[in-house]
C-alpha cells in the first residue's frame, strides 16, 4: 500500500535523483485518444511499442493500459513488458505520473504533483484532466512508495536534475501564468527545493519553438551527469530557435551548479523544421476543447527529448538529415551506454516525444 505523507521530501532527507543513475524500472502509459492521435492512434500504438521494446532490452517496462485497449495492447506488446489497467486522459506519464525521490536508507517514495494538463483552462491542452491527476497515486500504490501530494500544479517534464542539487526548467513553463499563478518565483523555487532536495536553480528562459508544453526543458536540455548538459542547438540564424538555444547556452555557461562547478553543455543538433503534413493532420478527431491538429503547423522536434536507462539511451529519429548526427553524439556522450533510436515521428505529433512517454523509477537499496 501507498501511504498519503504530510510534510515535505527535503526536510524527510529525500532527493530527486538524476535520470542517469541506475534505474528499477520504466512506466510507459498506453496511447489512444483519436483527437490526439491520428488513425483511432494505430501508428502512435506502433511507435510506442517500438519504444517500450527498445527500453526492455535493458530494464523492466510496465505499460498502463486502459480497459477499452488492454486486450489490444497485451497482443502487440512484447511479452516482457507487464501490463496493469490504469485510467488516463492521455498517454504522457513523464507529466501526469509520480516524480520519485529516494534517501539514503534505501527508501523510495513519489510526489504527486497537481495536473493541469499543461495549463488548465487557460492555454492547456485538453479537458476534462482528473483521469491524469490521478495516475501519480496508481502508480505509487502498484510501486509500494509513499506519495506526498504537492501542493503545485508541475509536470516531470518541466524540470530535470543532475541529483547533487541542482534544477534546470525554464521560466517560459514554470513561471506561466497558467500553472501557479498565485505563486512568485521565489515560492515556486522554495517549492522545488521542498520537494527535489535541490539548493540550485538555473533558469533558462525559453523551451523549444512552438512546444505546447509551454516550453518544457525536458524537450530542450537535460543532464548527461553531474556538470554536463545537453542542450538542443540550432546554427540557423533565421530559425527561431536559434536565438532560445543561443540564450539557453549563455545562462548554463555563466551558471554554476550547486557545488559550485562550472556546467559543460555539450550541442545536439536541432531536427527540421519538420512541419505536420495534411494528410497527418486529417487522420485526427477534431473535438472541441482539445488543441487542433492543423496542416503547416511547425512540430516542436528535439534530441535531447530521450530516455536515459541504465544502459540504454533510446532516442527519437525524427529527421533523416541529422538522426546520424544526433546518435554520434549521444554515443559519445553516453560511453557505457547502448543507443537505439526508434522512429519517433508518430510521438511528436503527438505533441511530445520520447523522454515525455516515459518515467523511470529509481533504483534503490
Ligand atoms: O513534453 C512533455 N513532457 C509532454 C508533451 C505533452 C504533449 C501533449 N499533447
Amino acid at each position: 500500500m501507498s501511504a498519503l505523507l504530510s510534510g515535505v521530501p527535503a526536510a524527510d532527507g529525500f532527493r530527486m535523483p538524476g535520470e542517469f543513475e541506475p534505474h528499477s524500472g520504466c512506466w510507459i502509459a498506453w496511447p489512444e485518444r483519436p483527437d490526439n492521435w491520428r488513425l483511432g492512434a494505430k501508428p502512435a500504438q506502433a511507435a510506442y511499442t517500438e519504444v517500450a521494446r527498445a527500453i526492455a532490452t535493458s530494464e523492466p517496462v510496465t505499460m498502463a493500459v486502459s480497459d477499452a485497449q488492454f486486450e489490444h495492447a497485451r497482443t502487440v506488446l512484447p511479452a516482457e513488458v507487464r501490463l496493469v489497467e490504469i485510467s488516463t486522459d492521455d498517454a504522457w506519464i513523464r507529466d501526469m505520473g509520480p516524480t520519485f525521490v529516494v534517501d539514503e536508507r534505501g527508501r523510495r517514495r513519489g510526489i504527486d504533483w497537481r495536473f493541469n494538463a499543461w495549463g488548465g483552462l487557460e492555454g492547456g491542452l485538453y479537458f476534462p484532466w482528473d483521469r491524469d491527476d490521478r495516475v501519480a497515486a496508481k502508480v505509487c500504490e502498484i510501486e509500494g512508495a509513499d506519495r506526498y501530494r504537492a501542493p503545485i500544479v508541475l509536470e516531470g517534464g518541466s524540470i530535470h536534475v543532475d541529483g547533487e542539487g541542482t534544477l534546470i526548467a525554464t521560466e517560459e513553463c514554470l513561471l506561466n501564468h497558467n500553472r501557479n499563478p498565485e505563486l512568485t518565483r521565489e515560492q515556486i523555487e522554495e517549492a522545488l527545493r521542498d520537494h527535489l532536495g535541490v539548493e540550485k536553480i538555473v533558469w533558462l528562459g525559453r523551451g523549444v519553438f512552438n512546444d505546447e508544453t509551454d516550453g518544457h526543458v525536458d524537450n530542450l536540455a537535460c543532464f548527461a551527469a553531474p556538470g554536463k548538459v545537453l542542450l538542443t542547438w540550432s546554427d540557423d540564424a533565421s530559425d527561431p530557435q536559434h536565438e532560445i538555444s543561443a540564450d539557453a547556452a549563455d545562462r548554463l555557461e555563466a551558471a554554476a551548479d550547486a557545488k559550485g562547478r562550472p556546467l559543460e553543455v555539450v550541442r545536439l543538433p536541432s531536427p527540421g523544421p519538420i512541419e505536420i503534413s495534411a494528410e497527418e493532420a486529417a487522420g485526427v478527431d477534431a473535438v472541441a476543447g482539445t488543441l487542433p491538429r492543423r496542416a503547416g503547423d511547425r512540430l516542436a522536434a528535439s534530441y535531447a527529448n530521450f530516455f536515459l536507462g541504465t544502459k540504454a539511451i533510446v532516442f527519437p529519429l525524427v529527421d533523416e538529415r541529422h538522426d546520424d548526427e544526433a546518435a554520434e553524439i549521444l554515443r559519445a556522450t553516453f560511453p557505457g551506454r547502448e543507443v537505439i533510436g526508434v522512429p519517433a515521428r508518430e510521438i511528436l505529433l503527438g505533441g511530445g516525444n520520447i523522454h515525455c512517454i516515459t518515467q523511470q523509477v529509481p533504483a534503490v537499496g
